[in-house]
């Protein structure tokens, strides 16, 4: 992995809000960076969630991205009371990347998870992901396109896309990993430290785990269904994600291929 640091913070954002000082509470020993844009129906079943969450000591990092409603008087509501919660603001939407590196940049624990503020995949299950990681793995990731996991229930279109997506990168990074979409993760500190990643929209969620694959970073898959959203509408583009996912696979190729060329005629 290079040194080189990947967390570099959009100009346009807030310090984060927390009902102690960041610097009269212990380190946890897991930030969870939840990325929300417009979501102001969901955050209120998600921290009811979350609540049964507390005695793990966690630290909850939201990152409002400048949504239109009323997500960040809702969040900004729930911090008074709940000292495992953080805010961080952008005053304009710079999109799920640009909120990913935000949060990384507030993350304290030495373990740092990412997950939706949507519920698709169930939060109670983040410690089994944080466990893979305890046990060694630098990344651990949900993966509903696991053979073991449960049938999905996204909309057809959208899972269609994500599978085949996540077979190309399979077959081109070459590595038995079945899902490479998929936001609910856990990262040892150093991943998300060393690797950069420019991706602002959802392709940033793929750049990142094939960054580190390339990076030499191990990864461990926890087969994981997708539930329905109950609340409020996806923010994915399709025609969008099918770009990007395009650009990443050809780049992830020629990366591959001139490395392999490198080897080939005796170069390091
Ligand atoms: N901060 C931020 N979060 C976003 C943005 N777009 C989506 N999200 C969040 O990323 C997570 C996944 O987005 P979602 O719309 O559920 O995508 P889907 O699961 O692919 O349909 C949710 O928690 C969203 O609130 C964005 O532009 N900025
Ligand atoms: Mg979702």
């Amino acid at each position: 992995m290079s040194s080189q640091s990947a967390v570099s913070v959009p100009l346009e954002y807030s310090p984060s809000i927390q009902l102690i000082p960041v610097s009269a509470l212990p380190r946890p020993p897991v930030s969870v960076v939840v990325p929300c844009y417009d979501e102001s129906d969901g955050i209120p079943p998600l921290l009811e969630r979350l609540e049964a969450m507390v005695p793990l000591g966690w630290e909850f990092v939201f990152v409002d991205d400048g949504s239109r409603d009323a997500t960040f008087s809702t969040l900004l509501g729930a911090v008074r009371s709940r000292p495992w919660m953080r805010v961080v603001r952008h005053g304009t939407n710079l999109g799920l990347g640009a909120a990913m590196r935000t949060g990384f940049a507030h993350a304290r624990a030495p373990i740092v998870c990412t997950m939706d503020s949507d519920c698709t995949y169930l939060p109670e299950r983040l410690p089994e992901l944080v466990r893979l990681v305890e046990q060694g793995a630098d990344i651990a990731t949900a993966s509903p396109w696991h053979p073991d996991s449960m049938a999905t229930q996204a909309g057809r279109i959208r899972s269609k896309l994500s599978r085949t997506v996540s077979r190309l990168y399979k077959s081109v990074i070459g590595q038995d990993v079945h899902t490479f979409t998929c936001l609910c993760r856990a990262y040892r500190r150093e991943v998300v430290e060393r690797t950069p990643f420019r991706a602002t929209g959802f392709a940033a969620v793929t750049e990142l785990m094939l960054r580190g694959i390339l990076s030499g970073c191990s990864v461990r898959e926890l087969p994981m269904e997708i539930g329905v959203r109950r609340f409020g509408k996806s923010k994915l583009k399709i025609g969008e994600a099918i770009l990007s996912h395009v650009g990443l696979l050809i780049v992830t190729a020629v990366v591959l291929s001139a490395r392999r060329a490198r080897r080939r005629i005796g170069l390091p």
